[in-house]
C-alpha cells in the first residue's frame, strides 16, 4: 500500500513560532491535501473542521475543555527532544483521519509543535532518536505488526494506549476506539501525565452513551438556558451545521457515541421527507466523530402527519406506517441510531389511549427498527399529573415501578427503558428510581440532566457529578448475604445477580445552546463529567473535576484548587438554600421551575408534594403508614429507609412526614435544621464570590467576568431563597428561628415603608418572596421613586436595592443621596417570570456609599414596557470603612 503523505513539516524539528495565519494554513493542509487526494467517502468527509482558537464561531468557552492549552512537555515526554514528531494512522477511514487531525490540534496546541501526518500508512521502524505515533484498529495493527497486537480483543469503541520503545500505539477495537483513544492521549497530554511508560486499555461502560437535546423545528429549546438551538431554526434544520460538528467533537471526545436532537414532547413533523433531508445533514455533521443521530418520535405520528384514522400499536397499517418511515429514515440515514419516546406522559400520546401497554408501543417502533440495527429508548417517566392531592396514599413517586415491572420481559431485545435517576423529577436530591432493581428482564439506562433546570439554570454554579454518583452507587441488591449491586452495574448492559440485560447505558439531557453551550463556562462540567461517568462510572467526582479543570484553564495548582473547591462544594451549598432534608427543590414547579415557591408544589395534581401542615413536614412514604413507595426498593434498602433510625438525615423528609420538632441524627430539629441549612447556604454562596475573585488576571478576563457575574447574582439568589424558605415555614410551622434571624431584618426598609411618589405599594402572590409580601410598581408613570430620610449615624454604608427583574421589559433604576446619583443601572437580566416572585427578585449593591444623618436616600425607578420597575426594599448595612465620611 502506497502511504499518502499529508503534510511535511518545515525542516525545523520544531515549528516554532509562525505567524497566526501561516500556522492555521499549515494546520488545514491536511485537509485540503486530502480533499484532492481522494474523493470524500459519501456523507463522511471531515467537512468544517473545527479549530480551537479559529472557528467561526470563536468565543469564550467554545473551545470547552478542547482549547489544548500548552503544557510542559518534559513532564509528558521526559524531554523535548521526545515528542513524537510524526503521526501515523494505518487505516483510512474517516474516524481515524478525526483522530490524526486532532493528535495534530493536539501537538500545535499544548507542545507547540506541528508533527508529520500519514495516512493508510504502513511505518518502518523509527530511526534511532525518532519518535512515532501510531494509530489504528486491532486489526490493522495486527495487519502491520502482528507482535504488537498480543493483547485481550478489544470490543467495540475500547482503546489501548501502550508505548513500545520509541512507537506510542492507540490501538482501537474498532475506528470510533481509535478515535476515543487518541482523545484519551490528548486528555493525559493535557493533563501533563508522564508518557514514558504507558499500558492502558479502556472500555467503555455500557453500550449506550446518548444525550438527548430538547429542541424543537422553530430553533428553541425546551428548558433552554444557553441561547437557541444548534441544530434548528425557523421551522428547519439550520444551513450552517459548523456548531452542530463542533459539538460532535465535544462527545466523542468523552465517549458519547449518540445524540436525539429533537424534544421528546416531539413534533411529528421531524418525520416529514424534507426534514428527514435535514437530518440527513446533520447525522453527516456528527459522522466524522463516530455520534450517531437518534430522533424523539411522537406515537400519534401515523395519525397526525400520516393520515391514517389510528395509531394504535397493533393495528397492522400503523405497523406498516413505522416500518416504511424507518426504512426511509435508514436510506438517508445509514448509521441512525433509534428512537427515543415518551408515552402518556404530560400530555403526550401514548398506547393507553387504545388500551395498550407500553411494551407494545415501544415493541413497535423497536420491530421496525431492529433490521437495520436500532435501537428504542423508551422513556419510563409515565406519570398521571392529575393526581388527587388529597388522598394520603397518593403520590406520583410510584409511578415508574407500578407501570414498567409488571411489564418486566415483554420488551424486545433492542428496547431500553431510560429511567430519570429518581422517582419524581430531576430534583437537586433524590434516593435512586426503584424501578433499577425492578427489571430483571429488560434493558435500562440512566437520564440525568445536565441542562440545570431544578438546579439553578446554569445562572447558578452546581457540579452534578456528586448528585448522579448518590444513585450510581446505591446499592440494590435483594439480601444482605448477596455482594452489593450499585445501580452502575444495574445499567451496564450485561447479566448480575439474576438481572439478564444485553444492553444499558447512559442518558444525559443537555440542552446545548448558540450560547458557549451551556451559557455558564463552569457548567461546561457537567456535560464533561456525564460524559467521563458514562465511560466510566466509578471515576470520582474530584477527580472528574479535576480533569475537567485542568484541560480547561491549565495546570496551574492554585487555578485547579480554587476551582475544585468551587465545583465540589457546589450541589451541597444549592441544596442547602433550595430543598435540604430530601424536600426535593421547593421552587416554582408550574412554571419556570426556577425561584422559590414552596406552596407551588403543595395540593395539586402534579404529585411533588411535601406536606407541611401546622405539625409537620414531609410525604409518609413508609410502608406501615405511608404510601408504600418504600416497599418498591429490594428489602435490605427499604429496611433502611422505613425505619427512621436508619434511614439518612438528607432524605428524611422524603420518606417520612415527621414534627418540626423532630431530632435529626445530628441532634438538631427539624425547623432549626432548616433555618440554619438556609442561613448556612447563602452565606457559602456568598463566598463563592472571593474565592473566584482570588483567581483574576489566572484565567481568561472574558471568562472571569462571566463567572463572577453569576457568583455575584447567585449570592443574592441565594438570599431570595433563604428568606422565602424560613417565611414560610416559620409561618407553617409557627416555631422561631431560635437564633432570631427569620423574619428580623433590622438593616432593610420594605419598599412599601418608604416615600413613595407614583410607585404604589402590591400584594405579591407567592407572599413569602417580598417583605411583608408586597412590593412596589411604577404604572402609569413615566418614573416614580421611593426614598428616605438617613436618620442614623452618618458613615460608609453599602447599599442593597431588592428588586424585580422580568423577563420581558428593561425597566431603568437611579440611586441618588441627596439629588447625586451614585449608581444606576438596568432591569435587563431577563429572569424567567413575569410578576415579583423569587425567581424575578434580584439585588443591586452600591458599596462604599457615604450617608450623613439627614441625607435623602431616594431609588428612581423608570418602567419598561411589561415591567414596572418593582422593588422590594433597601437595606443599608455598615461598609467596613465606617470612618465617618467627609460631606460630599
Ligand atoms: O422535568 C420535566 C420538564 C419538562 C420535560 C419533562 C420530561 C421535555 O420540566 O420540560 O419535558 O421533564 O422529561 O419529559
Amino acid at each position: 500500500m502506497v502511504p499518502k503523505i499529508y503534510f511535511f513539516p518545515p525542516s525545523k524539528r520544531r515549528a516554532g513560532w509562525a505567524p497566526c495565519l501561516g500556522l492555521l494554513m499549515f494546520a488545514l493542509a491536511p485537509l485540503a491535501a486530502r480533499a484532492q487526494a481522494r474523493p470524500a467517502p459519501p456523507r463522511a468527509h471531515v467537512h468544517e473542521l473545527f479549530e480551537p482558537s479559529t472557528g467561526p464561531a470563536k468565543g469564550p468557552g467554545y473551545a470547552a475543555w478542547l482549547a489544548y492549552l500548552p503544557v510542559n512537555p518534559a513532564l509528558v515526554f521526559g524531554t523535548e527532544n521526545e515528542i513524537p514528531d510524526t503521526i501515523v494512522a494505518l487505516g483510512e477511514n474517516v474516524l481515524e483521519h478525526s483522530s490524526t487531525h486532532e493528535l495534530a490540534l493536539g501537538w500545535r496546541g499544548m507542545l507547540n509543535h506541528v508533527p508529520r501526518v500519514l495516512e493508510s500508512a504502513r511505518p518502518a521502524a523509527p530511526a534511532p532518536g525518532e519518535n512515532i505515533v501510531v494509530l489504528g484498529t486491532q486489526a490493522e495493527v495486527r495487519a502491520w505488526r502482528p507482535a504488537l497486537a498480543g493483547g485481550a480483543a478489544l470490543g467495540p469503541d475500547a482503546y489501548r494506549l501502550h508505548r513500545v520503545g520509541d512507537i506510542l500505539l492507540v490501538e482501537g477495537g474498532d475506528p470510533r476506539g481509535v478515535l476515543y483513544g487518541a482523545f484519551a492521549l490528548l486528555r493525559d497530554i493535557g493533563e501533563e501525565h508522564s508518557l514514558r511508560t504507558l499500558d492502558v486499555t479502556s472500555r467503555p461502560w455500557a453500550q449506550v452513551r446518548w444525550t438527548n437535546e430538547w429542541d424543537n423545528l422553530n430553533g428553541t429549546i425546551e428548558r433552554e438556558y444557553a441561547g437557541p438551538s444548534i441544530f434548528f431554526q425557523d421551522g428547519h434544520v439550520r444551513a450552517d451545521l459548523t456548531r452542530a460538528a463542533a459539538y460532535a467533537r465535544l462527545l466523542a471526545s468523552l465517549g458519547i457515541d449518540g445524540c436525539t436532537v429533537n424534544n421528546v414532547n416531539a413534533d411529528p413533523r421531524f418525520l416529514l421527507p424534507a426534514n428527514i433531508q435535514g437530518l440527513a445533514r446533520i447525522a453527516g455533521a456528527f459522522r466524522p466523530y463516530g455520534v450517531r443521530l437518534s430522533l424523539a418520535v411522537d406515537l400519534a405520528s401515523p395519525e397526525t402527519i400520516g393520515g391514517l384514522p389510528t395509531f394504535d400499536p397493533l393495528d397492522p397499517r400503523v405497523i406498516a406506517w413505522w416500518r416504511d418511515k424507518v426504512d426511509e429514515i435508514y436510506r438517508l440515514i445509514p448509521d441512525f441510531a433509534g428512537f427515543t419516546v415518551k408515552a402518556d406522559s404530560e400530555g403526550q400520546p401514548g398506547p393507553w389511549q387504545y388500551g395498550r401497554t407500553q411494551a407494545q408501543a415501544a415493541n413497535l417502533l423497536a420491530r421496525a427498527l431492529a433490521p437495520h440495527g436500532g435501537l428504542v429508548l423508551y422513556r419510563a417517566f409515565v406519570y398521571n399529573n392529575h393526581l388527587n392531592w388529597r388522598n394520603p396514599k397518593a403520590d406520583r413517586a410510584l409511578a415508574a415501578y407500578d407501570i414498567f415491572h409488571p411489564l418486566d420481559g415483554k420488551f424486545d431485545s433492542n428496547v431500553i427503558i431510560q429511567i430519570k435517576y429518581g422517582p419524581i423529577d430531576f430534583q437537586v436530591r433524590e434516593p435512586a428510581q426503584p424501578l433499577f432493581a425492578g427489571l430483571r428482564h429488560t434493558n435500562e439506562a440512566m437520564a440525568v440532566e445536565i441542562a440545570q433546570e431544578y438546579t439553578g439554570q446554569q445562572r447558578q454554579l452546581v457540579y452534578l457529578a456528586p448528585l448522579w454518583k448518590t444513585v450510581l452507587d446505591t446499592d440494590m441488591r435483594s439480601s444482605l448475604s448477596d455482594p452489593p449491586l450499585p445501580v452502575l452495574d444495574l445499567i451496564a448492559g450485561r447479566s448480575v445477580q439474576g438481572f439478564h440485560h444485553t444492553l444499558g447505558g447512559f442518558v444525559g439531557v443537555a440542552n446545548v445552546g448558540t450560547n458557549r453551550w451551556l451559557g455558564n463556562p463552569l457548567s461546561l462540567v457537567n456535560l464533561y463529567s456525564f460524559g467521563r461517568l458514562a465511560w466510566n462510572p466509578t471515576l470520582t467526582s474530584a477527580a472528574i473535576s479535576d480533569e475537567w479543570t485542568r484541560l480547561t484553564f491549565g495546570n496551574n495548582p492554585t487555578v485547579r484548587a480554587v476551582i475544585n473547591k468551587l465545583e465540589l462544594n457546589s450541589w451541597h451549598i444549592y441544596e442547602s438554600y433550595t430543598g435540604p432534608l430530601g424536600l426535593g427543590t421547593l421552587t416554582n414547579i408550574l412554571g419556570s421551575h426556577y425561584g422559590p415557591d414552596p406552596q407551588s408544589a403543595e395540593r395539586n395534581g402534579w404529585g411533588q408534594w411535601f406536606r407541611a401542615t401546622h405539625e409537620g413536614v414531609g410525604m409518609d412514604r413508609t410502608v406501615a403508614t405511608g404510601t408504600g413507595f418504600i416497599g418498591q426498593y429490594p428489602p435490605p434498602l427499604a429496611a433502611k429507609y422505613e425505619s427512621l433510625k436508619t434511614c439518612p438525615d438528607n432524605l428524611l423528609l422524603f420518606m417520612h412526614h415527621v414534627p418540626y420538632t423532630y431530632r435529626l441524627h445530628s441532634g438538631q430539629t427539624v425547623i432549626q435544621y432548616l433555618y440554619n441549612s438556609h442561613y448556612w447556604g447563602a452565606k457559602a454562596a456568598a463566598a463563592q464570590v472571593p474565592a473566584w475573585e482570588s483567581l483574576h488576571g489566572m484565567v481568561p478576563d472574558d471568562i472571569y467576568n462571566e463567572v463572577l457575574k453569576r457568583l455575584k447574582y447567585q449570592a443574592g439568589e441565594a438570599i431570595v431563597w433563604r428568606d422565602a424558605v424560613t417565611r414560610y415555614f416559620a409561618r407553617w410551622s409557627g416555631i422561631p428561628d431560635a437564633l432570631h434571624r427569620v423574619n428580623h431584618y433590622p438593616d432593610r426598609i420594605a419598599a412599601t415603608g418608604l416615600t413613595l411618589d407614583g410607585y404604589t405599594p402590591v400584594a405579591v402572590k407567592v407572599w413569602e418572596t417580598a417583605m411583608g409580601g408586597k412590593g412596589i410598581e411604577c404604572v402609569g408613570h413615566a418614573s416614580c421613586s421611593a426614598s428616605l430620610v438617613w436618620n442614623k449615624p452618618s458613615g460608609w454604608y453599602n447599599v442593597v436595592v431588592q428588586y424585580y427583574d422580568y423577563f420581558l421589559g428593561v425597566s431603568h433604576f437611579t440611586l441618588q443621596v441627596d439629588g447625586h446619583t451614585i449608581d444606576t443601572w438596568a432591569a435587563d437580566a431577563h429572569l424567567p417570570g413575569m410578576t415579583m416572585s423569587g425567581t424575578t427578585s434580584t439585588r443591586q449593591t452600591v458599596e462604599n456609599v457615604a450617608l450623613h444623618r439627614g441625607d435623602t436616600l431616594r431609588l428612581i425607578g423608570v418602567p419598561n414596557g411589561p415591567e414596572p420597575a418593582p422593588v422590594d426594599y433597601i437595606e443599608v448595612t455598615p461598609a467596613a470603612a465606617s470612618a465617618a465620611p467627609a460631606k460630599p
